[in-house]
């Protein structure tokens, strides 16, 4: 259809199936056991993970859609204008939509694992702009960032990269240090970085927020070993592990595991793992940020130009960067 055909695919940096594989063994071997975040979504797990941003309990969403849109112009401001605009992460690329036109975008670059998404997100944006070029780029977050071959097609269009929703939470602090460098190395001296974490804040807020009353979260975490176990031919089952969320403040992260409710065996292919009661398995880190930290990690990153604005309670926070 004319949104589909709008949309040029473009392969980026993607592990191999068996490196992929590999790595979730590898974790699932290790003591403690892990399991990397992007297992998380699969078809099932990004359903649950759009349920969770609906939650009365899960504020980031709503928090940061409130706050992008009572200061889209004022951040527009500072923006560069007939930019390429770079979703990373794309989703459905709804939340880009109202920039597109407030910065009059030249280009829509949709960034993310999923080509399902990428067809999605394009789709929304031909919808929205007619005739707007549209590139998605299939890469994995892991993997170090290399847009330059696509973005500098159009070398008089500064990118914007737009990463929203706190999904730098989710990498630890040498590898969040590593990405906001690299996308400092995208957008260069014209370009911009548009980028929202959530902020540190009473423990209680934080816990409910990833382990809600419905039960949702937990549900979200437990159909990791159902992805599990179509990756490795592994036998889990979720329900044998409770799902348990809990803020450190001191490394100022939720994290969030699996845990053995009692002794057992799994196999995971041709490996057996044995789990005691009570053992647990790492699924997520969530780090949380006081502004200040997180306009000095921008900066250490090479952005001499930093701005923030946060909501009323200041529970989130939107990051504008800058060469
Ligand atoms: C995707 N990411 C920003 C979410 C977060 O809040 O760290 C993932 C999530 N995990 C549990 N709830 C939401």
């Amino acid at each position: 259809d004319a949104g589909a055909s709008a949309l040029r695919l473009v392969t980026g940096r993607v592990p191999s199936q068996a490196a992929r594989r590999a790595s979730l063994l590898a974790g699932l071997l290790a003591r403690p056991a892990r399991i990397a975040p992007k297992f998380f979504y699969d078809a099932q797990g990004c359903a649950l993970y759009g349920a969770i941003c609906e939650l009365q309990e899960y504020y980031p969403t709503r928090t940061e859609r409130a706050l992008l849109e009572r200061h889209r112009a004022a951040i527009a401001r500072h923006l560069p204008r007939a930019a390429q605009w770079v979703d990373l992460g794309c989703g459905d690329g709804s939340k880009s939509l109202p920039w597109l036109a407030a910065i009059q975008a030249r280009r829509y670059v949709g960034v993310d694992v999923s080509p399902t998404w990428l067809v999605r997100a394009a789709q929304a944006v031909e919808a929205a702009r007619s005739g707007i070029e549209c590139v998605g780029v299939v890469t994995d977050f892991e993997e170090p960032l290399d847009l330059h071959p696509v973005l500098s097609e159009r070398p008089h269009a500064p990118p914007v990269l737009f990463y929203p929703g706190s999904s730098i939470g989710n990498f630890e602090p040498q590898a969040a240090a590593e990405l906001l460098a690299s996308f400092a190395r995208h957008t260069g001296g014209e370009g911009a970085l548009l980028i929202g974490a959530d902020l540190v804040k009473d423990r209680a807020l934080l816990e409910a927020a990833y382990d809600d009353a419905l039960g949702v979260t937990a549900a979200f975490n437990r159909n990791v070993l159902r992805v599990v176990n179509r990756e490795l031919d592994a036998d889990f089952e979720p329900r044998a592990f409770d799902h348990v969320a809990r803020y450190d403040a001191v490394h100022q992260r939720i994290e969030m595991r699996l845990v053995s409710r009692r002794p057992q065996a799994v196999r995971l292919g041709e490996e057996i793992r044995h789990f005691e009661a009570g053992e647990s398995i790492l699924t997520e880190y969530s780090h949380k940020y006081t502004a200040e930290g997180f306009e000095a990690m921008l900066r250490a990153a090479g952005y001499g130009q930093v701005r923030h604005w946060t909501d009323p309670h200041g529970w989130f926070a939107v990051f504008l960067a800058r060469a």
